[in-house]
């Protein structure tokens, strides 16, 4: 049997560089022999304050954008999260079996909970994230490196659970990408690239104009160094080398190899030439598609009941380790 992968996005924002070299790249490598799940994680966006008119509208933008960025409809599943109650059936269960302590240590919380403040949803959201993705089977999740945390907790929750009542759920493997786990703000290289980041400047939108990801690259945060070196630089400098790495599919030490001894200036250049190809390259498809309305809402209606039907299978031998219900 093919191996299963799970991912998702929240709709919670315009989709970054970050989001697409973290993880979307990631998918459409590891969709190929694959069973690939890609949800649309809408229930998690709600655990920070969401325009609902716009919450909803982002849902048919992610999926044309799920499509440009290069998963393939016919091979790959795409779904809502919200459309598939089991989630919060299992996160509600899986509720159960975890402490306090393994939420209170989440780093994702105690940032987001600065931020806008705390409510259950935001402290629970590992929870439901473990849902997502042992609901499925699944052996591989690729992710970025801020969601390693989480899935470490969805392993310990599938082991403690199999431990008490019996082997229900597979042990998920998480899939970090060595060379873009993490991509920073060009705006503030020690935080993450966010959607939510009020700095427009500082993160790269797949959606940004030509002149909007040319404007941001030249403006991106470096150092007084003023030339190539390999004693590394900056986090801001390594940063953009990172995303210049990411976008060329080589690894860091082949771009500080190749960049060596060029001006910051010149790299900036070659590096917004690199993204804009790229980026022009996934508008162009997504221009193509998010108009056809049907067409995506056809791919949704089918990944959703793939989804439930699917899921339903862990589902049932979940209740039936637990008691809960009938018997069939
Ligand atoms: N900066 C990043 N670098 C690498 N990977 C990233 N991911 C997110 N930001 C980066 C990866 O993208 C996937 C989806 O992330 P998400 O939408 O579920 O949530 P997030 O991590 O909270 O993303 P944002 O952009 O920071 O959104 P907001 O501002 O709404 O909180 C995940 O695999 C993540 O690792």
């Amino acid at each position: 049997m093919d191996k299963v992968i799970f991912s998702g996005v929240q709709p919670s924002g315009n989709l970054h560089i970050g989001n697409y070299v973290g993880a979307l790249k990631q998918w459409v490598t590891m969709q190929e022999g694959r069973d690939a799940i890609f949800c649309i994680v809408d229930l998690h966006t709600i655990t920070v304050p969401q325009d609902p008119k716009v919450l909803r509208e982002k849902i048919l933008e992610m999926t044309a954008l799920y499509i440009a960025c290069g998963i393939d409809p016919e091979k790959a599943h795409i779904f809502v999260q919200s459309e598939n109650p089991n989630h919060t059936q299992l996160g509600w269960i899986l509720n159960t079996i975890t402490s306090f302590g393994q939420l209170e240590r989440m780093t994702q919380f105690k940032e987001k909970s600065q931020k806008y403040g705390e409510n259950v949803g935001l402290f629970d959201y590992p929870v439901l994230m473990a849902a997502d993705i042992l609901l499925y089977q699944t052996d591989e999740v690729p992710v970025g490196e801020d969601q390693k945390q989480h899935l470490e907790l969805a392993r310990d929750l599938a082991k403690k659970f199999n431990k008490q009542f019996g082997e229900v759920f597979k042990l998920p493997i998480p899939v970090i990408g060595k060379e873009a786990a993490r991509v920073m703000s060009l705006q503030a290289p020690t935080s993450k690239m966010s959607k939510s980041d009020v700095n427009q400047l500082g993160t790269v939108y797949l959606l940004d104009s030509e002149d909007q990801i040319r404007e941001k690259i030249k403006k991106a945060v470096t150092d007084s160094q003023t030339h190539i070196s390999k004693d590394r630089g900056s986090e801001g400098l390594s940063n953009l080398l990172t995303i210049y790495s990411a976008f060329k599919n080589q690894t860091l030490t082949d771009s500080y190899n190749q960049l060596e001894g060029k001006s910051y200036g010149e790299f900036k250049t070659l590096l917004a030439d690199l993204v804009v190809l790229d980026l022009s390259q996934i508008k162009k498809k997504y221009e193509e598609i998010r108009g056809n309305e049907e067409y995506l809402n056809q791919i949704l209606d089918g990944g959703r009941d793939f989804a439930i039907e699917k899921s339903n299978e862990t589902m049932q031998k979940v209740l039936d380790a637990l008691g809960l219900g009938r018997t069939a």
